[in-house]
C-alpha cells in the first residue's frame, strides 16, 4: 500500500510471513519386552524405512530410551501413532508411540 513518503502512484510491497502448518514429531519409546525384530518391522511398515535404517533407529531407541522416527502434519502424525499403537496391541507388545509439537 502507499505510505506517507511514497510518490503518487509508487508501489510498495508489504512482506507478510508465509503461514506454515505446525509439525509434530512422532516418537517411539523403549521398553524391556517388545522384540527388537517387531520394532524394526514397525519402522519399515509405517515409516517407510529400509531394513538397515529401521534396524539402526531401533537400536537408537533401545540404547537412548526414545527417538524421533518422523516429523509430520498433525493429521498424519495422529494416524501413524494410532496405527503403531493398534498394531502393537494386536500383537500384545507394550510398545509405545507418541507425538509432540515440534
Ligand atoms: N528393548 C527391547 C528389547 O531389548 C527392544 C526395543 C527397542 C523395544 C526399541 C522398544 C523400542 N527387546
Amino acid at each position: 500500500p502507499p505510505e506517507p513518503d511514497d510518490e503518487v502512484g509508487a508501489v510498495t510491497k508489504t512482506r507478510t510471513r508465509t503461514q506454515r502448518p505446525p509439525l509434530y514429531k512422532v516418537l517411539i519409546l523403549n521398553d524391556d519386552y517388545t522384540p527388537m525384530e517387531f520394532v524394526v518391522h514397525v519402522l519399515e511398515r509405517f515409516f517407510g524405512l529400509t531394513h538397515a535404517q529401521a534396524f539402526e533407529l531401533m537400536l537408537t531407541v533401545h540404547k537412548k530410551g526414545v527417538a524421533v522416527v518422523g516429523v509430520f502434519s498433525f493429521e498424519v502424525a495422529e494416524t501413524k501413532v494410532g496405527q503403531v499403537m493398534d498394531f502393537a496391541r494386536r500383537h500384545q507388545h507394550p510398545l509405545q508411540c507418541t507425538m509432540e509439537k515440534e
